[in-house]
């Protein structure tokens, strides 16, 4: 009797094995989670209090509203992939952006060639870090709000998301 249990648990755990090992294969697609966004106001970006986005304005973006999106992009795939662009109904265009730290004031440029999501990874968009740099933005944001954002990745390919404003 505690022989056959036994054997079925090794089985068991046999079929887990297996199971778990299965899903990194490499056509395995990117999973988004907690997308959110939250606009960048004339105010905010000649403020001392968001110098990181003060750059936008000497690119001419002086007149138009922007915003940021934010989001966890994981990779069950045992191959990297790439964001390489993303569009919005709600903006002009959007680039990805990288926030860096230099002494103690913050700056902000382009991410050129996408942004790599190594296998089995995750890589947060965040404040302070990689994010969506929305330009252009035709509506206001209000808290609660969603709006799609379609991603392009280059092995995932095409995938349409829902951030929420939060602020
Ligand atoms: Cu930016």
């Amino acid at each position: 009797m505690g022989g056959l249990k036994l054997h079925f648990l090794l089985f068991f755990l046999f079929m887990v094995l297996i199971l778990g090992c299965r899903k990194s294969s490499p056509d395995e697609k990117v999973m988004i989670k907690e997308v959110w966004s939250r606009p960048v106001g004339m105010a905010a970006m000649s403020g001392e209090a968001d110098s990181s986005h003060a750059h936008h304005m000497n690119m001419k973006h002086g007149e138009q509203y922007t915003g940021v999106v934010y989001m966890t992009i994981q990779n069950p795939a045992s191959t990297p992939d790439t964001l390489i662009s993303a569009e919005s109904d709600i903006c002009e265009r959007i680039e990805l952006h990288q926030s860096i730290m230099k002494g103690d004031q913050m700056f902000m440029q382009r991410v050129e060639g996408g942004l790599e999501i190594p296998p089995q990874k995750s890589v947060a968009l965040k404040p302070g870090s990689y994010h969506l740099m929305m330009l252009g933005v035709r509506k206001s944001l209000k808290e609660g709000d969603t709006f799609p954002v379609t991603l392009h990745f280059q092995k995932s390919g095409s995938m349409i998301v829902e951030s929420k404003v939060r602020y």
